[in-house]
């Protein structure tokens, strides 16, 4: 199987780490998101919304990393993604959660306190900034009272769902999340921190 991918991405580490965690081997193609590339016709006939990850498994087509995470996960037995429909609904519940609501607070802070000053694309927006802490706190609360009843998201064990929402947290620290309200979160990013699968996808910093 093949992965379109960038590094930097943690929508891309999402998938990497679950190949990680499961054994996975990927083919990875880099994609340069700084040089265009995924807005080529080549890339665009792979996922015409112009987006990482991708994944092709022969003439399957994948694109939206939950879902790759969700196909990965399928090829073996795992208690990621237990074969239990309700498990698995409650799995998909927190991923869709993450990319409804998790990332309106997440995305924006990465974007403006880490990608900018990485790519030189200017001024973090301290509007943008504000709107996405107001949507991190009120997100972050749901979480944290969440997490202070239970070590990981579904089940009490590691799911999908925690890769899925915990890596919105990659980049909390330069992002300046602020983390220190929620101490529930805190010690859960603790635990996947922990994971050979987290620590072994983190991105080497590159100039593509
Ligand atoms: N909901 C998508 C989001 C994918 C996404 O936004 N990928 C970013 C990188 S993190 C991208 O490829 N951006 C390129 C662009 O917008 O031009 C997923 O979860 O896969």
């Amino acid at each position: 199987m093949k992965l379109y991918s960038f590094p930097p991405s943690f929508n891309a580490r999402k998938v990497h780490a679950i190949a990680h965690h499961l054994n996975i081997p990927l083919e990875v193609e880099i994609v340069s998101l700084p040089q265009g590339d995924q807005r080529q016709p080549e890339f665009l006939a792979i996922n015409p919304t112009g987006r990482i990850p991708a994944l092709q498994d022969g003439d399957f087509i994948l694109w939206e990393s939950n879902a790759i995470m969700q196909y990965l996960a399928s090829q073996v037995e795992t208690s990621l993604w237990p074969d239990d429909a309700k498990l698995r609904a409650d799995i998909s519940r927190w991923q869709c959660w993450q990319l409804a609501h998790w990332s309106r607070g997440c995305q924006p802070l990465t974007y403006e306190r880490v990608v900018k000053p990485m790519f030189n694309l200017g001024e973090p927006d301290s509007q943008v900034i504000e709107q996405a802490l107001a949507s991190f706190h009120r997100e972050a609360a749901v979480l944290n009272a969440h997490l202070s009843q239970h070590d990981y998201l579904v089940n009490d064990q590691l799911t999908l769902a925690d890769f899925s929402v915990a890596m919105e947290l990659a980049n909390a620290t330069a992002a300046q999340m602020p983390l220190d309200d929620y101490p529930a979160i805190g010690a859960w990013l603790a635990r996947m921190e922990a994971l050979p699968a987290w620590q072994q996808t983190a991105p080497q910093m590159m100039a593509q």
